[in-house]
């Protein structure tokens, strides 16, 4: 194992005993939500991966390790410091070796549980190429993660804040699967659909994992995309959400808000515009990603 991991007893165990893991980030607890949802998802979260008869292993970066799990009292320093830095590929060796407190984005929590050898990871949405992307250049590093390095993350698609279209195409040119789980339609996080179908719709865990080790198996290195549509009750409508994404968008423009401060200004501000229903939205498809990833988690350990 690298020397710079530092695991809990919980997900020792567990990669000593060769048990179903299901990592989790930390960049949607420290800079995706406000204090104190984001302890009460993060919390959440690892519990009903645990009642999948999973072990959850929440990823971050502190006093010069990469924390492979996080007891309560870390989990709750990163939902509560305002010093924590959002750590993508590029930001991993200077957290690291500053020793400073690293929230690590999807890119980075699937570097990280590469490492490890974890193999699922469940979050709430990946990043993706920006609206304006072509003018911009704002294409998120988890794209290129997930050409990559070799994790399944479960999701709920992609906002669209993002254009979805490009982020799909890059997907494709890098080789990245993009399985709908029950779907054959690519959900945009607060919406169960978007203008866009997914590659193959998958409609069981168990399907999931087999395609996972056939890919790998292959030597086809890099990642999967399982898009998970969020519970209808939760759903936004899509027609809805897009005004807001649009006045949200234009906030960020007129202030300037550039690189890695972007995406966490745009979720601050649809939150606001939406009066908190998008953040009610937001728990729900992540304890339903989390659910879903302990399953797939589970299918693919025993094969
Ligand atoms: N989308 C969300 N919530 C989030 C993020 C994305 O709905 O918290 C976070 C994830 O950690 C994702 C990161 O990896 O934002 C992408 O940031 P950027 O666009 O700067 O790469
Ligand atoms: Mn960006």
């Amino acid at each position: 194992m690298n020397q710079y991991l530092s695991f809990t007893e919980e997900v020792k165990h567990a990669i000593e005993n060769d048990l179903p893991i299901v990592a989790l980030e930390t960049t949607i607890i420290s800079h995706g939500m406000p204090y104190p949802d984001n302890i009460q998802m993060a919390q959440k979260v690892e519990q009903i991966i645990r009642d999948q008869g999973a072990v959850p292993a929440t990823i971050g970066i502190m006093d010069g390790k990469i924390k492979i799990g996080l007891n309560e009292e870390e989990l709750e320093i990163f939902a509560t410091r305002d010093d924590v830095q959002k750590v993508s590929r590029r930001d991993f060796p200077y957290v690291l070796s500053t020793g400073q407190i690293g929230a690590t984005t999807v890119a980075a929590t699937m570097i990280a549980a590469e490492l490890a050898g974890i193999k699922v990871f469940a979050t709430g949405g990946i990043g993706g190429v920006h609206r304006e992307g072509e003018m911009t250049w704002d294409v998120s590093a988890d794209l290129q993660e997930l050409a990559q390095t070799s994790v399944a993350v479960v999701c709920a698609g992609a906002k669209s804040i993002l254009d979805i279209g490009r982020t799909l195409e890059y997907l494709e040119t890098h080789g990245v699967p993009v399985v709908g789980y029950q779907t054959e339609t690519f959900p945009s996080f607060y919406s169960r659909e978007s203008e866009f179908n997914v590659d193959f719709g998958l409609n069981k865990p168990e399907d999931v994992a087999s395609l996972m080790d056939k890919k790998w198996a292959l030597g086809l290195n890099g990642g999967l995309v399982v898009a998970n549509p969020v519970p209808k009750e939760s759903a936004i409508d899509y027609d809805q959400i897009e005004n807001v994404i649009q006045q949200a968008l234009k906030e960020a423009k007129e202030n300037g808000i550039r690189g890695k401060e972007v995406t966490p200004f745009i979720l601050d501000k649809v939150k606001t515009l939406t009066e908190g229903k998008s953040l009610e939205t937001n728990l729900a498809l992540v304890y339903h990603n989390a659910e879903v990833a302990g399953k797939i988690a589970k299918s693919y350990q025993v094969l």
